[in-house]
């Protein structure tokens, strides 16, 4: 029978025009207030996202890479907050004839906020039309941490692993996603005979409950402190390169460490790096190949 994959982003603004009706997608419906708002449009802007995303174009080329890698097997991009929406995805697979949907985050780390939301709109969409198998979490597949341990290796830079914080509730019922992201980067961290790293989260809401940390920016301050002069950051809860590593690492994270005289640097995102779409492949392969352990 016939496959087909939805490969699922957050989704990005495609123009600042669309910034309020994303941020209302995001929110849910509750309320957001308008300084939150106003800052939201100028991060975006200062990003150039003017009249189309650079960073949506980031998921496309991703997606075009690997329909290409696969050969035979159709892919088509489903976003969370954005257009092409998951279930306008979910239809075109359905289109395509396919008896098979493999759904597939581009976010390695499982979490009950993150990824089950993915799962639940793609569910929705196919509407019991094609058998879904669903990548639940791909943080430990050796060839990801592969990609990862090569931008790090050989580096003299204390190496801070990075993924976007959750509010902290998520421990209470007991979710994978702080686990996997240690897990993550301690692969990560052997893989590449790291001398000296850390983990801290990043880009967290202000949403009025306390979310996971500590964040970078205090983590910074904190490792200046220790006596650390150099950082590498290496955000593993990530794949592209959007606005939470262009803004949030690229300017805030790096204004502080400019400000604390730290020298500081990020790794290339693996975006549509030719290495990263054959990881990606491999998962599609292997969930058509064994449904059930996927
Ligand atoms: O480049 C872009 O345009 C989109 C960048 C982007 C990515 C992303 C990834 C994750 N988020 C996760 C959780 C939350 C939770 C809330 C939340 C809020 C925002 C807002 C923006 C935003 N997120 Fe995001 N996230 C990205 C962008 N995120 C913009 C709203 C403004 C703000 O709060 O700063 C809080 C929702 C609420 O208010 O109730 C929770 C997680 C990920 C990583 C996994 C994934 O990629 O799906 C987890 C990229």
């Amino acid at each position: 029978m016939s496959a087909a994959v939805v490969l699922m982003a957050y989704g990005s603004p495609e123009r600042l025009a669309d910034v309020p009706a994303y941020y209302a997608d995001i929110r849910g419906g509750r309320t957001i207030r308008a300084e939150l708002l106003d800052d939201l449009v100028e991060r975006y802007r200062a990003l150039g996202i003017e009249d189309e995303s650079p960073l949506n174009a980031i998921t496309e080329e991703t997606r075009a890479a690997l329909e290409r890698e696969l050969g035979d097997v159709p892919v088509f991009t489903g976003m969370k907050h954005w257009t092409p929406h998951i279930a306008e995805a979910a239809d075109r697979a359905v289109a395509s004839g396919a008896g098979t949907v493999v759904g597939l985050v581009l976010a390695p780390h499982y979490s009950s906020m993150s990824i089950a939301g993915y799962r639940e709109q793609l569910e929705e969409g196919l509407a019991g039309r094609a058998e879904l198998v669903f990548v639940e979490s791909w943080h430990d597949e050796p060839r990801f941490v592969d990609v990862l341990a090569d931008r790090v290796r050989g580096t003299d830079a204390h190496v801070v692993f990075t993924a976007h914080s959750l509010p902290q509730r998520i421990l209470e019922t007991g979710d994978p996603y702080k686990d996997q992201l240690l897990e993550t980067s301690q692969l990560i961290a052997e893989r590449a005979a790291l001398a000296s790293w850390t983990f801290s989260f990043q880009s967290e809401s202000q949403t009025g409950e306390p979310w996971l940390g500590p964040d970078i920016i205090d983590h910074l301050e904190d490792l200046h402190g220790r006596g650390v002069r150099d950082v590498l950051v290496c955000p593993v809860g990530f794949v592209a390169d959007h606005l939470e590593i262009r803004w949030d690492l690229d300017h805030e994270a790096a204004e502080k460490a400019q400000e604390l005289g730290l020298g500081f640097a990020r790794i290339e995102m693996p975006n549509a790096d030719r290495v990263f779409v054959a990881v990606l492949a491999g998962l599609v392969r292997r969930a058509l190949a064994v449904p059930s352990e996927a």
